[in-house]
């Protein structure tokens, strides 16, 4: 039994998150963490919410409320959903945690003294009126580029080019909407990554063999860039402070770490928030100091977020010259798109997790999106296609198996499992198939390939019906009773076997389907291929009742409506 850390990229606080978002991150997390702790590992999954930042700080603003109010809000609508998803976190923190300021301030300083932290003087925008330099985006302006007049300091939204906030025509902040500007010069503190590049490089080549090719040849691409200095400080009133006892001139100024320095810092500071609240059960550093022999460390992630984690993060551990975990393996994923076009928070385009729930349970969600996970490519989102998967996988191939088998034995042997005969040589048969089958879904989940382990769970579903069309124990009762006893209990195993391997993927519907069979304890303990060849976890003579339908239906009338609101047209990607 292995030590299993498991992370998702933290969720930025301003905003619900879209489908997109949850299936490259925080959904195959859950469901990977679901199935190490059904095979009996240690299991910690620590995601939180990344509150500093600029959009954070803009948004409060938008809300008219002080920014740590909006956070607290924020966080708290972001967790409901994700419970809603039945996301089973060990821990979900908030990056703003008083752990997370303390853990970053001792990198910095450790960085510090290792010699790869440098003050150095660059020239930034100043106004007066409001009294603080303006950040990139807290400058609009006209874009010299093509003549749009609401441009930010960092961008152009209009011909999307990348800007310095000195490139604008008439500037003005965005704050109040001063055109009293200037230039002023003011200290930031750099991390030297270019001291680190050497260093980075090697641990890279030690770890991308085994990473998925996406993860890989990200990485590998910005180290063969080069890994540039970069200012990790910002002139903000929101984030984890400069500490005071190291640069006093730049804490008097108020400047706080660049929120990509603090985010992946928070995985760690969101274990030690986990363990300050039971100390003397949880051990947070077992998780993360000198854990190389004993924790084996999964990242979950879309790949825009890939450089932070394979290079920059690595080069901050590396830096700090102390034994901090390093991740073991990245899984990464494309983009979901919705009818070929992007998601978009901005545009309100596609689906956002909370009207995901107010439409179906999260089970729906959940199997689809994982059955459809970006993997290798982009994939693409339609209602045409959930609402057929749903139909096809959910609701014929598992709930109507369930209810079948359970009604039917119901009616003609009352509220027990029939015993029936030995088995014969169709449940030997399906008793190997099985067994193959389950062997292939375990090898696709310890190689984390979702779609396929999905693949093999509805080959294990379909299974349980060829099986019943097979042995049709609805007329098989007509002269052979004990033989239509026999299928049914053997399809009443498979439905439990169900029950067991379906819960990473449909934990909501997996507990129905256990709870159908009054066995001893409830458990989802993991059957093995060779247990379930049997066929046999269910005893006869075990009660059970029958669940109420596990998957609706969905009609044209639903996907007609869905298409209404949300739009259904194909998008330029
Ligand atoms: N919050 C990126 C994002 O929201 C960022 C991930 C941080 S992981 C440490 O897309
Ligand atoms: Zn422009």
């Amino acid at each position: 039994m292995a030590r299993h850390l498991i992370t998702s990229a933290l969720p930025y606080i301003n905003g619900i998150k879209h489908l997109g978002n949850m299936v490259g991150s925080m959904l195959p997390a859950d469901v990977y963490s679901r199935y190490l702790r059904q095979r009996g590992h240690e299991v910690l999954y620590i995601c939180a919410t990344d509150e500093h930042g600029t959009p954070a700080e803009l948004a409060a603003k938008e809300q008219g409320v002080p920014v740590d109010e909006f956070c607290a809000s924020a966080h708290d609508a972001q967790k409901a959903v994700y419970d809603g998803f039945a996301l089973a976190f060990d821990y979900f923190g908030r990056s703003s945690s008083p752990q997370n300021v303390e853990i970053t301030q001792h990198f910095a300083r450790r960085l510090n003294e290792n010699g790869f932290i440098e003050e150095r003087a660059i020239r930034q925008v100043y106004s007066p009126a409001d009294g603080r330099f303006l950040p990139d985006r807290y400058v609009e302006g006209t874009c010299p580029h093509c003549g749009y007049d609401k441009a930010r300091g960092d961008q152009c939204e209009n011909c999307t080019r990348v800007l310095d906030p000195t490139d604008l025509i008439e500037p003005r902040s965005a704050i109040s909407g001063s055109t009293d500007l200037e230039v002023r010069e003011t200290k930031h503190l750099f991390l030297l990554q270019s001291k680190l590049q050497h260093e980075v490089e090697e641990w890279v080549a030690r770890h991308e063999e085994e990473w998925p090719q996406l993860a890989a040849s990200i990485a590998r691409k910005w180290l063969n860039e080069g890994l540039h200095d970069r200012a990790i400080t910002r002139d903000l009133d929101w984030g984890v402070p400069v500490p005071a006892d190291t640069w006093p001139d730049l804490a008097a100024e108020g400047k706080v770490f660049y929120v990509w320095f603090d985010a992946p810092i928070e995985y760690i500071g969101a274990t030690k928030e986990w363990a300050d609240q039971d100390p003397e059960n949880r051990d947070w550093k077992s998780w993360w100091y000198d854990a190389d022999a004993t924790v084996r460390y999964t990242e979950f992630m879309a790949k825009d977020n890939v450089p932070f984690h394979t290079v920059m993060f690595p080069a901050t551990e590396l830096g700090v010259r102390e034994p901090w975990k390093k991740v073991d393996y990245v899984k990464a994923f494309n983009w979901l798109t919705y009818y070929g076009g992007k998601f978009s928070t901005s545009q309100k385009r596609g689906v956002f997790t909370d009207q995901a729930l107010d439409i179906l349970p999260a089970d729906y969600w959940r199997y689809f999106l994982i059955a459809n996970a970006p993997e290798s490519d982009d994939s693409s989102f339609t209602w045409e296609h959930f609402t057929a998967t749903v139909n096809k996988d959910l609701a014929d191939t598992l709930g109507n198996f369930v209810n079948r088998v359970l009604s039917f034995s119901k009616k003609r042997f009352g509220e027990a499992v029939p015993a029936g005969g030995e088995p014969g040589e169709a449940e030997t048969r399906l008793g190997t198939e099985i067994a193959t089958l389950l062997a292939e879904y375990e090898a696709q989940m310890e190689a984390l390939q979702f779609r396929k382990a999905a693949a093999a769970l509805r080959a294990l579903w379909s299974a349980g019906n060829s099986y019943l069309e097979e042995k049709a124990p609805w007329l098989e009762i007509k002269t052979d009773k004990d033989g239509a006893a026999l299928t049914l209990r053997t399809a009443m195993n498979l439905i439990h076997l169900y029950a067991v391997v379906s819960e990473p993927f449909i934990p909501g519907t997996a507990a129905a389907m256990r709870q159908a069979f009054s066995l001893e304890e409830d458990t989802a303990t993991w059957i093995t291929p060779d247990e379930a060849r049997a066929l046999t976890t269910v005893a006869a003579g075990t009660p059970f009742t029958v669940p109420p339908v596990l998957f609706a239906k969905l009609t044209d009338d639903d996907l007609d409506a869905y298409k209404e609101r949300f739009g259904g047209e194909p998008q330029p990607a």
